[in-house]
């Protein structure tokens, strides 16, 4: 417990409690919007926490929540807090946890939970179970608080752990007994802590700098990689400044789409699969080479003949000491924050610094305008049904003439059309499934970036994906939010044309109900509901939801027919990797 015994000659008469103490240590962090699914034991703090001014965010399911807490912690840099009742509301937001643990995101998850007496004896309390011990391996930290007093250490905690370093999710555990806690005011006052610089930046070594520009001037075939680490940082200006000074072609992951516009000439995303496995020094800035990079080897890295001249030489900017060597060798580490390195570089690369060899780059621009060709002649085609790339044309224009919209994106064919068809112009402005490819975060993501942001945002659904949240339209209506939320509804997952084999009457594991219409859903809510067929359905719908900015759902009719098992990674899925 905090000693506050230098504080008793300072007692008021007044008190407070457990309840009260959570708010203010929160507030006095600057923490304005929650995240929740009131219930026992923590309706109170939500209703006093609304009351005290905080922004209460009340979802349909606790898993919603979280999602929307983690993303916002992206948005914002600051923690996003969930805040749930006991086990089973527990466990729906710790998937979200996980996933932001997972992908870097920094998020708090408050769990009321059972008397620990009671729970540690295992002698069936309500909601009993040990939710710290659950919570531990899925959280960067996980801490619980026993006492009123130590409300502020254990928040100011929570709010380090989760910014600080490399971002992550972390647990508070908060028991039932806490909130009614009664302690003197003052005494309560004088135990919280404001968090001074919970994210102070890193420095990198300049040794380390010089390592990897040397490293850099060496290269023929350079090739820098953006991650959502990047993305974060919100070093958009001086990362723009690196890649536009050393002339460098880059290639951004997903969530890092749009930190540079997604037009910009040295956007190698459309010549990925060449400039990957060509490339001899490649530069990662806040990416990590995990699956989504096919660990840095194999055919994606040209295989055997890349070992043939001495394979890619990586260079990596990233927060995380131990990132580096993770997969394979980093021969110029970099560790530090991204705004701190990518600075350093900067200065670095003066008016001597020598660009790409036109070959390298030309080699790339030819590729680029064949694919960009191609995928044009497709976007063009105007079939019925809609396919996902007449649908996603008019996205695409939508996209274009809206960029300041937060573009959210789940589904496996609808994620990876839309991944490379529509391009994003400003950075943050595109949230998806992330490092796991995790269903279920549509609109939890879509209400955090309403609420974050204030302004529109556009939602692309799979119908299979968009069935994990669906229900929160109803929590979109109720905050009567500018989301526009289109489902690509081709009436399953992946595709509708599955079949039962033994020709009975249960429907093929992969079907969804055909010709269902998901528009009617945010209908029952009070909200639009368009039924699109066709490009130009579509484009009017969406334009609508914009201009009016009404909660909109358009059920965007797709040919059952159209996509391909697991979109663009069906090599992971055992069964149809055999079988190719
Ligand atoms: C990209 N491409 C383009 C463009 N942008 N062509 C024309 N114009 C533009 N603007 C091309 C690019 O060169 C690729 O073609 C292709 O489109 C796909 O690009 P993408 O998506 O960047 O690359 P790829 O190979 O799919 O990337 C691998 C990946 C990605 C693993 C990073 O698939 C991914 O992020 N997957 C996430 C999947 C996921 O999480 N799914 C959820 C679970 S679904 P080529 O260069 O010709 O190859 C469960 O079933
Ligand atoms: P992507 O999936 O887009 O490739 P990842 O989530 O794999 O991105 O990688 C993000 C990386 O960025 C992580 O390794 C994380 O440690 C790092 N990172 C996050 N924030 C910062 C920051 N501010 N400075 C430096 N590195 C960061």
């Amino acid at each position: 417990m905090t000693d506050l015994s230098m504080t008793t000659d300072t007692q008021s008469h007044e008190t407070t409690d457990g309840f009260q103490l959570v708010i203010d240590a929160l507030k006095l962090n600057g923490i304005d919007t929650l995240f929740a699914l009131p219930g026992i034991p923590i309706t109170d703090l939500t209703r006093r926490a609304q009351a005290e001014g905080i922004r209460l965010i009340a979802f349909r399911h606790e898993q919603n929540a979280g999602h929307a807490a983690a993303i916002a912690g992206f948005m914002t840099r600051t923690p996003g807090v969930c805040i749930t009742v006991s086990a089973p509301g527990f466990l729906n937001g710790l998937t979200a946890l996980a996933n932001a643990t997972t992908n870097c995101f920094p998020m708090i998850l408050i769990s009321g939970s059972s008397e620990r007496e009671i729970v540690d004896l295992q002698q069936g309390d309500y909601e009993e179970m040990d939710q710290l011990a659950i919570a531990r391996p899925l959280a960067k930290a996980a801490f619980r608080v026993l006492h009123a007093e130590d409300i502020g250490v254990g928040i100011a905690r929570a709010i380090r752990a989760a910014v600080s370093g490399r971002p992550g999710g972390v647990y508070l555990d908060l028991p039932a007994k806490l909130f009614g806690q009664a302690i003197d005011a003052q005494v309560g006052r004088r135990s919280l802590i404001k968090v001074v610089d919970p994210a102070p930046r890193q420095i990198p070594e300049q040794a380390a700098i010089d390592r990897a520009l040397d490293l850099l001037k060496s290269a023929k075939r350079p090739l820098i990689v953006l991650g959502k680490g990047a993305a974060y940082a919100q070093a958009d200006a001086d990362i723009r400044a690196l890649v536009e000074k050393t002339g460098i072609p880059y290639l951004p992951m997903s969530m890092a789409k749009g930190l540079l516009p997604d037009t910009h000439e040295q956007s190698a995303a459309a010549a990925r699969s060449y400039v990957l496995p060509e490339s001899d020094v490649v530069m990662l800035i806040g990416a990590r080479l995990n699956w989504l990079l096919s660990h840095g080897k194999g055919k994606t890295w040209g295989g055997k003949r890349a070992k043939d001249w001495g394979g890619q030489k990586f260079i990596q900017i990233d927060i995380s000491p131990t990132e580096a060597d993770s997969n394979v060798a980093i021969d110029a580490p970099i560790v530090g924050d991204i705004g701190s390195c990518v600075a350093a570089l900067l200065s670095g690369v003066g008016a001597g610094w020598v660009k790409p060899s036109s070959d390298w780059l030309g080699a790339i621009a030819e590729r680029k305008a064949k694919n960009i060709a191609r995928m044009a002649e497709t976007l063009a085609m105007n079939p019925t049904p809609m396919n996902f790339h007449s649908a996603l044309n008019v996205v695409r224009d939508i996209v274009k003439a809206n960029p300041d919209a937060i573009f959210v994106n789940e589904g496996a064919n609808a994620l990876d059309f839309t991944r490379s068809i529509v391009d994003m112009y400003k950075p943050r402005k595109r949230l998806d499934v992330g490092t796991w490819g995790v269903m279920g975060i549509g609109m939890g993501f879509c209400v955090a970036a309403a609420v974050v942001s204030g302004g529109p945002v556009i939602a692309i659904e799979g119908d299979s994906a968009f069935g994990f949240s669906g229900m929160e339209v109803e929590t979109i209506c109720r905050y009567n939010l500018p989301v526009c939320v289109v489902v690509f509804n081709n009436n399953g997952v992946y595709r509708g044309v599955d079949v039962n084999p033994t020709g009975g009457s249960d429907p093929a594991p992969c079907a969804l109900v055909k010709g269902a219409r998901y528009d009617k859903l945010m209908e029952a809510f009070g909200g639009i509901g368009v039924h699109a067929t066709t490009p130009a359905e579509l484009r009017a719908a969406m334009e609508e939801a914009l201009r009016s900015r009404r909660p909109t759902l358009v059920n965007a009719v797709i040919d059952e027919a159209a996509g391909t098992e697991s979109g663009r990674i069906t090599s992971l899925n055992p069964t149809s990797a055999k079988k190719k």
